[in-house]
This record gives structure tokens, sequence and C-alpha cells, in this order.
């Protein structure tokens, strides 16, 4: 009995190797362990055995039949993996994943953060939502000054809330002047960075943008060192020959108060059809004006300062080989713009 079984499963085994078809292993599995399958039959006749053999004979059967039947299982899995990969050409070039990568903002910020810390500065980052106080009265626009009107500005209470007045969403990065002026450390060389709001919308205003804003206090700080940080600037963020040229302007809380312009990345300052006079319009920026140095509580006789602020996108609109025609691009989320970048 014991050699008719083994027998029988080795014929198994070696016809289930042959079989080219789940459908061919599959009739040898009903020829061997179907209800009327040779093992079947062998099983059967083990009721005729002598009661001394039957037991061992009975537990050597099951055995054998349920290594047939993992025999069967092993040999379908394998039939259906090679089928799996059948269809697969693996000359053809594979996908690429997609990933992500930094927003052109973000990556202008990051840049800007390096320039400035390579000279000495250090990057804050103040309120979105912030007082009437800061963004305004501390720098020199008291209540009802006709200056504030160009700020656009949104307002969040309709009546004053506290002592520094009105919550609003800052209009301008200039709002951390005095907030940085109030930790009394010096010097003060300050870079804040931060979202600004303003009520516009259109090819070069969207009513959240960015801007960055340097402050340098001081003793003896003075006009020359003003320019020396925006022609720096010019260079490390344009390209080596681009300058930085200086305007008078009025800003309330700086005096004097300058536009700042970089020399054209086309005609490096001759004229042309871009810029027409040779220079591009960056931001502003000018000596911290003594009220806003006594609303930080420091004395204007004992120091000086100067400080700048410029929009983010603007400037990196400007960079050369980037001449978008509308700024609003930048915050529409269009893939096939952004992954330019
Ligand atoms: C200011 O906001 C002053 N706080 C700048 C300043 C700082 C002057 C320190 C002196 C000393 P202005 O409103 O011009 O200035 O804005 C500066 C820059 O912010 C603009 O040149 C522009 O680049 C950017 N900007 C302003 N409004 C928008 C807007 N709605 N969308 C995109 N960029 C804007």
């Amino acid at each position: 009995m014991e050699e008719k079984l083994h027998q029988l499963k080795n014929d198994f085994i070696a016809k289930l190797s042959q079989a080219k078809t789940a459908e061919e292993a599959r009739n040898f599995e009903i020829e061997f362990l179907g209800r009327k399958g040779k093992l079947t039959a062998i099983l059967r006749s083990i009721a005729g055995l002598p009661d001394a053999d039957r037991p061992k004979a009975g537990q050597m059967a099951n055995t054998i039949k349920l290594e047939m039947e993992l025999a069967m299982k092993d040999r379908m899995d394998a039939m259906e993996k090679s089928s799996d990969t059948a269809g697969i050409d693996a000359t053809l070039p594979g996908i690429i994943p997609q990933t992500g990568h930094l927003h052109l903002v973000t990556q202008a910020i990051r840049e800007i953060n390096t320039i400035f810390e390579k000279i000495g500065f250090y990057t804050v980052s103040y309120p979105e939502v912030e007082w009437d106080w800061y963004a305004f009265e501390s720098l020199n626009m008291p209540k009802e000054h006709p200056a504030r009107d160009e700020w656009e500005t949104f307002f969040i209470d309709k009546l004053p809330v506290g002592p520094k007045g009105l919550r609003i969403l800052t209009p301008h990065t200039s709002s951390g002047q005095v907030r940085e002026m109030e930790k009394k450390q010096f010097p003060i060389r300050m870079i804040n960075i931060s979202k600004c709001y303003r009520r516009q919308i259109d090819v070069s205003h969207v009513p959240m943008f960015h801007q960055f804003e340097g402050l340098m206090i001081d003793k003896g700080v003075n006009i020359t060192h003003l320019k020396g940080v925006l022609d720096y600037f010019a260079k490390s963020f344009f390209g080596p020959n681009r300058v930085a040229r200086i305007r008078p302007y009025h800003f309330q809380f700086t005096e004097p108060s300058f536009e700042v312009d970089i020399s054209c990345g086309v005609c490096l300052g001759k004229g042309c059809n871009l810029c027409k006079e040779g220079w591009l319009e960056l931001g502003g920026a000018g000596m911290v004006h003594p009220n806003v140095l006594k609303a930080g509580k420091i004395d204007p006789k004992k120091y000086s300062g100067f400080a700048f602020g410029w929009g983010v996108e603007r400037t990196c609109m400007m960079k050369a080989g980037l001449q978008l025609p509308d700024i609003r691009i930048l915050y529409q989320n269009d893939l096939r713009f952004l992954q330019q970048f």
C-alpha cells in the first residue's frame, strides 16, 4: 500500500510539471484527486484491509493526499505568476513618479534670506493680522492722515479694540520696524519677510503678496550704508553687472525717502524697449524718520538707521530672463507655468 501511494504521488507531480495550461493541470487533478480519481480508489480499498493495517494505511493515505493537494496549489500559483509578467515589456522607459518643488516665490524668499544673511542681517517674520498702530500710527501716519490711503487696507475691526487701535491685515512689512525696535537689541539688522494684503488686483497687483523689509539701526548709520547694501543686493540677486540707484521720493516714515531702481538687465542702463530709460523700479527706501525711532523708544540723537521695503513677487519677476506679463499668473496654480521653475 505504502509503495502504491508514493508511486501515485510521484506520477501526479510528474504530470503536473508537464501541464502547460491551468486547464491541463485541473484535468490531472480530477484524474488523481477527483471523486472517481486514482487516489479515491485507493482510499476506498483501505476499508478491505485487515483491522490491524487499516489505521496506518489511512494515516499515510491522508498525508499523501495533502502533499498532492499542495503540489497542485504550487503549480497553479507558479502558472499565475508567469502569466502576470507575460505582458510586460521590460525595455520600455519607466514612468517617472511626479515630484513637487518649491514655488517660485518661496525660492526667491530663500535666496533673498541667504543674500542678506551673508552681510549679517537676520530674518524675522511678524504677524499678518496687525495693529493699526504698528502699520501706520508708529510710522508717522496719525489717524486720518491722507498718506494711509495708499495702503488700500483690509480692516478687521470697525472700532478700536485696544490701546493699539484697530486690527488690520498688514499692508506692508514696515509694520515690523517698531516691533523690532521694541526688542532693544543693537545693532538692528533685520530682514522681515511676510505676507501683505491690499485691496488691489490687476496685472501688476495681487491682494496677497510678499514684501521683504530691511532695517538697520546703529550709531552712525548713513545713506552711504544704504546705497552699499542696495548695490550688494542688486549684484547678488540680479547679477554682477547690475547696479542700484536711488531717486528722491516721499514716505511718511523715512526722511529723506527714495525710490530704488535697478539697472535694466537687457540694456544694462542704456535704455531699451523694456525699460525705456535704462532703469526698473524695485521699491521704497530711506533713512528712518526720527518720529519712528521715538515710537520705538530709541533716541534719534544717538541712533540712526535706514529701511527699505520691496515686493518679493515683483523682484523675482525682474530677475533676468523672467518677464512675466501678468503678476497674477504666480498664484493661479497652473502647473504648466509652475513646472518651468
Ligand atoms: C511700501 O509698502 C513701503 N512700506 C516700502 C518702504 C519700506 C519704504 C521702508 C521706505 C522704507 P509700496 O507701497 O511702494 O511701499 O510697496 C513696496 C513694493 O511692494 C512695491 O514696489 C511692489 O513691489 C510691492 N507691492 C505693493 N503692492 C503690491 C500688490 N498689491 N501686489 C504685488 N506687489 C505689491
